[in-house]
């Protein structure tokens, strides 16, 4: 190879190599920046992410069920980064396959997955719970998790290099009374970011699970569907986390050096000690 072609690959590959694994080089041209694919964009933990990822520069794929608040959130973020929509449901498979094999192919190589969608469905004793409640909280949590998964991962093994971001929960980690099922969902993602570490590593790929406690979000209004004064008192008497409060944590476990792998992160707020324990004024 001749010398000054030799020069310009090298240069070419430090470039994108500095600007993928040192957050202080902030690259402008779209060849250096990474692109990070999130679901369940289109509000709380996705949507802060989102913003989030949009200061690092990251080109982001905004990925929901509601396509206004993702063009909404597409064009808040437009001046920032360049952003591209998919709908879909991450509980239908063949949607979720489409929809991630028709991205163009300056899309295509994501470096940055954040598996965020997903909700609790009800909230009860298990002798009284609902099977509709459970397949959607068993079908978005986990098999949802797992068709994005799937979609992504492949092209992340070929290019030897990615990010795995999986969203589970304190209650992932204690089990607690009228929570089974979603506990149950959220100790299947804790078992899986485990899984996907053990067979990704190899790869190149990091895994990273993040595990919050109260966040103030929609996640109640959806767990008591809609009942909004049951909603609000699930933070009522302290300050609950914010979903800004864990697009910092997920940004600063995917703008870590190179070498070093987050995890696992667990967050409360500071008046949460436990699942359910809470001091509250
Ligand atoms: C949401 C937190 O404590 O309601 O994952 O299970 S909690």
């Amino acid at each position: 190879m001749h010398f000054s072609t030799f020069f310009h690959v090298s240069l070419f590959f430090f470039c994108r190599k500095q600007a993928v694994e040192y957050p202080i080089f902030k690259p402008k041209f779209t060849w250096m920046t990474r692109i990070a694919l999130i679901t369940g964009a289109s509000s709380g933990i996705g949507k802060s992410t989102a913003e989030a990822f949009a200061k690092q520069n990251f080109r982001l794929i905004l990925c929901g069920r509601r396509q206004e608040r993702l063009d909404e959130l597409k064009q808040q973020l437009a001046e920032q980064t360049d952003v591209y929509t998919l709908l879909f449901d991450v509980r239908d498979e063949k949607t979720v396959a489409e929809a991630i094999g028709s991205l163009p192919a300056d899309w295509k190589s994501i470096d940055i997955l954040v598996n965020n969608a997903g909700n609790a469905h009800g909230m009860g004793p298990i002798q009284e719970g609902s099977v509709m409640d459970w397949d959607a909280t068993m079908d978005g949590n986990v098999k949802g998790l797992l068709y994005v998964t799937k979609a992504v991962t492949p092209g992340m093994v070929e290019r030897r290099r990615g990010h795995i971001v999986n969203l589970s929960s304190i209650a992932g980690k204690q089990t607690y009374a009228n929570g089974a099922v979603y506990c149950a969902s959220k100790a299947a993602v804790e078992a899986l970011s485990e899984g996907m570490r053990l067979d990704l590593t190899q790869h190149g790929i990091k895994v990273t699970n993040v595990a919050p406690g109260a966040v103030e979000t929609e996640f109640s209004m959806i767990r008591f569907k809609g009942d909004a004064e049951r909603a609000a008192k699930v933070y009522e008497g302290f300050t609950p986390l914010t979903p800004e409060d864990i697009a910092d944590a997920i940004t600063y476990a995917v703008t870590a050096p190179a070498h070093v792998t987050i995890a696992d992160l667990t967050i409360l707020a500071s008046a949460q000690a436990a699942a359910t324990t809470i001091y509250r004024k």
